[in-house]
C-alpha cells in the first residue's frame, strides 16, 4: 500500500471540495416554499405577524420556557436583554466567546469585566466570577459555550448572594438540558441564536426565553422601537424585529430540528470513538446531568503531546480541504476596543488564553457521512505522525 502523501506537503487533498465546520440544515423545498408563499400572499411581511407568532409559541413549546421572544437576530437580542433588565454598571463576563456578548455590553451602556474560564468546560467560572463581584457589579453574563451548559446551580447561588440578574448567552444552547430542565428556564433570561450557523436557524435570528412577565413585555416593546401604541413610545427601543419570511423558515427548520440533532449526535459520538485517547488531544468536558444538542464539535490541542500546535494542524487541515475553525480566538479581551482594560490582563485570564490557544472546531452537521468524518479522523491521525516533518515546514 502506498503512503498518502499530505496535502501540505504536496499531496492531493483528501477532499475534493471545501468540507466546512457546519451547514445550514434545510427543509425540503415542498415543505417551506408554501409557507413563503403563504406569507407573500398575505402581504403581511414583517411587525409582528401571524408567523412570527406562529413560530414563538412553537419555540416556546420546544425549548420548555415560559415566554419566548424572537428578534432578528442574537446580537441584538442580547443587547435588548441587557435593556429589558434595566441595570447599570459592570457586568461580568467570559473572554471566550463570539464577540457579540461584549459587544452587546458596551452597546448598551455598560462594562464588560472579564473574568476566566474552567479550565475543563471551558465556561465561565463561578468560582473566580464571585472574585470579580464589586460594588458596581450589576450582572452575570456567562456563555454555554458550544452548547455544553454552565454551572448553573453555582452561577444561580452566586447572583441571589449578591442580588445580580442573571442573563445567559445561549446562542449555541438550542434544546440543551441541564438537570434535567430546559437550558433556557435557567437565569433571568436566556438569549438563543438562530443564525445560519446555528443548530436551529431562520437564516438570520435569534430570540430571548425568560419565565417573567414583565421581563417579556419589555422586550416585545424594546424589539418595536419602545411604542406602545400610536400616540405613545415608553424609553429607548430599537429594530429588533424578526421578519415573516425569517418565521417561515424557521417553522419548516423545527420540524427536522431533532433529527439533525440525532445525526449530529451519531457523528460526534464517531469522532469521540476515533480521537478521545489520541496523546495531545483533549475533548471539553460535558457538564455532568445533561442533554446536549452536538452543535460543534471541539478538540483541544496540547503541542507537546501532540507534536504540532494548533495553527498547524488547522493548516495543514485546510490544505486537505478540511476547514475546521479556531472559534474564540481571539479572546473578546484580545479586542482593541477592550484590551486595555484591567480586567483584560492576560494574566488575570491564563485558562482562557490556554484553551483559547489550543481549541480547534471540526466539522460536524447533519449532511457529513460517516465515512467523511472517519477520513478526517484519519487525516488528523496522519498530521500528527507527520509532526516532525510538518513542524520544519513554513505555516501556510
Ligand atoms: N453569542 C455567541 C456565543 C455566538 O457564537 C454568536 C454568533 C452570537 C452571540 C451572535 O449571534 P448572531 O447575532 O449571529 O445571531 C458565525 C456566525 O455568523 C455567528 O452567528 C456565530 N455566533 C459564530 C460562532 O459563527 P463566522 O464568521 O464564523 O461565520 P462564517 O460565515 O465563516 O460561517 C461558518 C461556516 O458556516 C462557513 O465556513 C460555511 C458555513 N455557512 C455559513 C453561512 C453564513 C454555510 O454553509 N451557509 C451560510 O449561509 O460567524
Amino acid at each position: 500500500m502506498t503512503e498518502r502523501r499530505l496535502a501540505v506537503l504536496g499531496g492531493a487533498p483528501r477532499f475534493a471540495d471545501p468540507v466546512y465546520v457546519t451547514r445550514p440544515r434545510l427543509p425540503d423545498e415542498e415543505a417551506v416554499l408554501p409557507l413563503l408563499a403563504n406569507v407573500l400572499r398575505s402581504r403581511w411581511l414583517t411587525n409582528d405577524g401571524e408567523m412570527v407568532r406562529r413560530l414563538e409559541e412553537l419555540l416556546r413549546l420546544r425549548l420548555g420556557v415560559g415566554f419566548c421572544a424572537s428578534f432578528c437576530n442574537a446580537t441584538v437580542a442580547l443587547l435588548a436583554a441587557l435593556r429589558a433588565l434595566e441595570i447599570e454598571g459592570e457586568v461580568i463576563t467570559t473572554p471566550f466567546t463570539f464577540p457579540a456578548t461584549v459587544h452587546a455590553i458596551e452597546w448598551a451602556g455598560l462594562e464588560p469585566v472579564f473574568c476566566d474560564i474552567d479550565p475543563h468546560t471551558w465556561n465561565l467560572d463561578a468560582r473566580a466570577a464571585a472574585e470579580l463581584v464589586g460594588a458596581r457589579t450589576a450582572a452575570l453574563l456567562p456563555v454555554h459555550v458550544y452548547g455544553n451548559p454552565c454551572d448553573v446551580h453555582a452561577l444561580r447561588t452566586l447572583a441571589e448572594r449578591h442580588g445580580l440578574a442573571l442573563l445567559y448567552d445561549a446562542a449555541h444552547a438550542f434544546g440543551v438540558r441541564a438537570h434535567g430542565a430546559p437550558i433556557g428556564s435557567w437565569g433571568d433570561l436566556s438569549v438563543f441564536s438562530f443564525h445560519a450557523t446555528k443548530l436551529f436557524h431562520t437564516a438570520e435570528g435569534g430570540a430571548v426565553t425568560t419565565a417573567s412577565d414583565v421581563l417579556h413585555q419589555r422586550l416585545r416593546s424594546l424589539r418595536n422601537f419602545g411604542i406602545v401604541d400610536e400616540e405613545t413610545v415608553r424609553g429607548v427601543g430599537i429594530n429588533g424585529k424578526m421578519s415573516e419570511l425569517h418565521a417561515a423558515l424557521g417553522v419548516a427548520v423545527l420540524e427536522i430540528v431533532d433529527d439533525e440533532i440525532r445525526r449530529r449526535g451519531e457523528r460526534a459520538a464517531h469522532y469521540r470513538e476515533r480521537l478521545a485517547g489520541v496523546e495531545g488531544l483533549t475533548l471539553q468536558a460535558l457538564a455532568p446531568d445533561t442533554t446536549p444538542n452536538h452543535s460543534y464539535f471541539v478538540i483541544a490541542v496540547d503541542p507537546d503531546g501532540f507534536g504540532l500546535d494548533r495553527d498547524r494542524l488547522h493548516a495543514a487541515l485546510r490544505a486537505e480541504n478540511i476547514v475546521s475553525r479556531k472559534y474564540f480566538q481571539p479572546l473578546c479581551s484580545e479586542n482593541e476596543a477592550y484590551r486595555e482594560r484591567p480586567s483584560a490582563a492576560p494574566a488575570r485570564l491564563p485558562n482562557a488564553h490556554r484553551v483559547a490557544a489550543r481549541v480547534l472546531c471540526l466539522p460536524l452537521h447533519g449532511e457529513l457521512t460517516l465515512d467523511d468524518v472517519d477520513a478526517i479522523a484519519d487525516a488528523i491521525l496522519e498530521i500528527r505522525a507527520a509532526a516532525p516533518a510538518l513542524r520544519r515546514h513554513p505555516l501556510a
